[in-house]
């Protein structure tokens, strides 16, 4: 890192620790003092990392992040259910509609009218009741009212249909929250690039104790996806090995997640919960394993969980927390020991920017 670099984000750390915010407020200000000498050298990486970690701190302190109880669950499979799960955002509920409106009746009517006219001819036009047959082979207006009548069925779901597709793959809003979900073989990671590209580790919770705390099996993770609710959130997907995919039920969301590729769709909760998908691209052993928890936050609890990992909001400096990436290679070991990973080497290296990104991966154990 060169000097300039250095000393530009020592001011960057400084103006984040005077910026007047509630979580800031348990910092201690006597510790902005000595860092001041040390942060003018290049050799210095640390003093805005300390800032970033007391920022840490300070904001468990005052506004801690508690994640969502099993009361708040909303999406997610039950058993013995029939159909779509409940829908929790705008394409999912309108989608759900065309469903059960449209498609479910239109489905119902021709299949009962396809089965009476077999029925009809069964019955009435078998060898024994009917030994003579007709010769009969043009009809004019039959024929131009079975062209016409399915054209007019298809012209009718097109409608709808065209108008589906075109609102689920709408760009984002450019002040859309960007985050970019990364599949490994076997978790997802979490990334917030528009507020300061930190990474959230995200491992299937141990069954026996999602069961214990109230929370389904197998759906469960140690590090939700947390998202602001009612906001546009530009959703990026990609992969570090083989090809995911993911998926979200209730909020009508699938994506894959390709290597060496960015897939992007735009991504919106309408109210604050908790919802459950799954990895839904067969990648291995452990495919099974690796569940997605989204959970939608009001905006204000949204970020004060953004200071609470070492990230920033707005117009924030964003600081030395942009080097957060490298918390990802770390972990890049065994899927079920990821988390644990990044905590150790943080453990190690707390002079690192990797310290960082433990911070907001370790949270919830
Ligand atoms: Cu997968």
């Amino acid at each position: 890192m060169n000097s300039s670099k250095s000393i530009a984000s020592f001011f960057a750390a400084l103006l984040l620790m005077l910026a007047p915010q509630a979580v800031f407020a348990q910092a201690n200000p006597a510790n902005i003092e000595p860092m001041a000498p040390e942060a003018a050298t290049p050799q210095n990486d640390v003093s805005p990392l300390v800032g970033a970690g007391e920022r840490g701190d300070a904001a468990a302190g005052a506004d801690a992040y508690v994640p969502m109880g099993p009361e708040m669950i909303k999406g997610q499979p039950e058993s013995g259910a029939f159909g779509f799960q409940e829908q929790y955002s705008k394409d999912g509920q309108y989608a759900l509609w065309m469903h059960n409106a449209i498609l479910l009746p239109i489905i119902t009517v021709i299949s009962l009218f396809v089965l009476a006219l077999l029925l009809w001819v069964i019955v009435r036009y078998n060898r024994k009741s009917h030994p003579k047959p007709s010769r009969t082979t043009h009809n004019t207006l039959i024929e131009v009212i079975w062209t016409v009548v399915p054209a007019l069925i298809l012209l009718v779901i097109a409608v709808p249909s065209i108008r589906l597709l075109a609102s689920q793959y709408e760009a984002p809003p450019a002040d859309a929250v960007t985050i970019k979900a990364t599949g490994y073989q076997w978790y997802w990671t979490y990334t917030y690039p528009d507020n300061g590209d930190f990474e959230i580790i995200s491992n299937m919770m141990p069954e026996d104790e999602a069961e214990a705390k109230g929370f389904p099996a197998q759906l469960e993770v140690d590090n939700r996806m947390v998202v602001p609710v009612n906001t546009p959130i530009r959703l990026q997907t990609t992969a570090a090995d083989v090809i995911h995919s993911f998926a979200v039920p209730s909020l009508w969301f699938k994506l894959d997640a390709v290597p060496g590729r960015i897939n992007e769709r735009i991504f919106q909760v309408e109210e604050p919960g908790i919802y459950y998908g799954q990895c839904s691209e067969l990648c291995g052993a452990r495919h099974a394993y690796m569940p997605i928890a989204v959970e939608a936050l009001p905006r204000d609890r949204f970020e004060a969980w953004v200071r609470a990992q070492g990230g920033t909001v707005g117009d924030e400096p964003a600081g030395e927390t942009v080097e957060l990436g490298e918390g990802a290679e770390a972990a890049d070991g065994a899927g079920e020991d990821a988390a644990d990973g990044t905590e150790s080497e943080a453990e190690g290296a707390e002079n690192d920017t990797v310290a960082v990104g433990a911070r907001g991966t370790g949270r919830r154990s």
